[in-house]
């Protein structure tokens, strides 16, 4: 039986393409920065993001969190979202490894907006108070269903970084999804920011890393982190290989997994026990509730497993379904079928 494998585009494996540049890639000791592949993914990294510099990071984790300690100083505060990456996903690494203590915002669909942000805010020299030191932003948002953050809102919320002289953060791990949706450049976007990190892992299909851009000052902070961290990878030109063929052709691909989610969302909201927020359905990334049901999501997803359809329980009533370069329109319909099988 052929696995339909929707749990996450982290799934996707290098492309045939990238597994030949890999073997055939210029490597050399990149702690010494003497690994050329690297070197030029970097370059590459910076120019396509119209910031100064570049860095390759093992994980979007990591890059996340050199880019929170690059920033701040510990004892202040970041601001970000509930449902954030950062703050639900990174095992506590804000708190336990930045020394930071975070203020989670609450929003309903993971966008927030200078409105909200500019309420907790903090700036004074109030000796009770922890200082705002960082404002994080997540698009697309993976929890809120992969949805966009539009320009306008993103503009409103640089700029009152600005006023307020407070660093904004983009984990872009998903950003040229973002891009696609927007019909946009990723330098319109990245603009609206003084980091960003993008994931080259995960819808692009590299085998591993991710990019951290800003200026070139913040990235000579972060590669020291990233040493600390023990993220100094060596003869990593065998993946920075992978990660050009990412950004020059994979990046460029995406709305075609856009288009098979809306299909795959369509589709869905047919069945009885499913609701879905089609408003929400803007790029590879899709949140089913569950209604009208006993059943939780853990035993739904084991049932679809069961039939060769894999997914993701995210609460006790909410599934996951991710799209990504090896899910064909063709796999839409089969994994249909199969969910039809098992559910009304
Ligand atoms: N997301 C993974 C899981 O960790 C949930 C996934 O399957 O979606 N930022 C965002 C917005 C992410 O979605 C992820 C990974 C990361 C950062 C971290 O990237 P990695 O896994 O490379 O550390």
């Amino acid at each position: 039986m052929k696995i339909i494998d929707l749990r996450s585009d982290t799934v996707s494996i290098p492309t045939e393409e990238m597994r030949k540049v890999m073997y055939t890639a210029e490597i050399g000791d990149d702690v010494y920065q003497e690994d050329t592949t690297v070197n030029q993914l970097e370059e590459l990294g910076a120019e396509i993001s119209g910031k100064e510099a570049a860095l390759f990071v093992p994980t979007g984790t990591m890059g996340n969190l050199l880019a929170i300690m690059s920033h701040t100083q510990r004892g202040e505060q970041v601001i970000a979202d509930e449902w954030s990456h950062i703050l639900k996903f990174e095992g506590g690494g804000v708190g336990s490894i930045a020394g930071l203590s975070s203020k989670e915002i609450q929003v309903d669909n993971g966008i927030f907006t200078a409105e909200i942000i500019k309420e907790e805010i903090v700036t004074n020299d109030d000796v009770h108070c922890a200082q705002t030191g960082l404002i994080c932003l997540e698009n697309t948002h993976n929890m809120a269903g992969g949805i966009v953050t539009p320009l306008k809102q993103m503009e409103e919320i640089y700029w009152l970084s600005r006023q307020h002289d407070i660093p904004l953060h983009i984990d872009g791990a998903r950003i040229f999804n973002a891009a696609t949706h927007l019909k946009c450049n990723l330098k319109e976007l990245s603009a609206l920011s003084d980091s960003m990190m993008f994931c080259l892992s995960k819808g692009l299909c590299s085998p591993v890393g991710s990019l951290l851009v800003g200026t070139t000052d913040f990235i000579k902070t972060a590669r020291k982190h990233r040493k600390t961290l023990g993220g100094g990878m060596r003869q990593a030109g065998v993946f920075a290989a992978a990660g050009i063929i990412s950004l020059n052709k994979m990046s460029k691909r995406l709305e075609e997994d856009h288009e098979n989610l809306s299909l795959l969302a369509e589709k869905l909201q047919e069945f009885n026990s499913f609701n879905i927020n089609m408003a929400n359905v803007q790029t590879n990334i899709l949140m089913v509730d569950l209604i009208n049901t006993e059943k939780d999501a853990d035993t739904l997803v084991e049932e679809m497993k069961n039939v060769g359809v894999l997914c993701s329980a995210i609460t006790a009533k909410r599934i996951r379904f991710v799209t990504h370069y090896y899910i064909k329109k063709e796999d839409i319909s089969l994994a249909i079928d199969r969910i039809s099988s098992i559910i009304n």
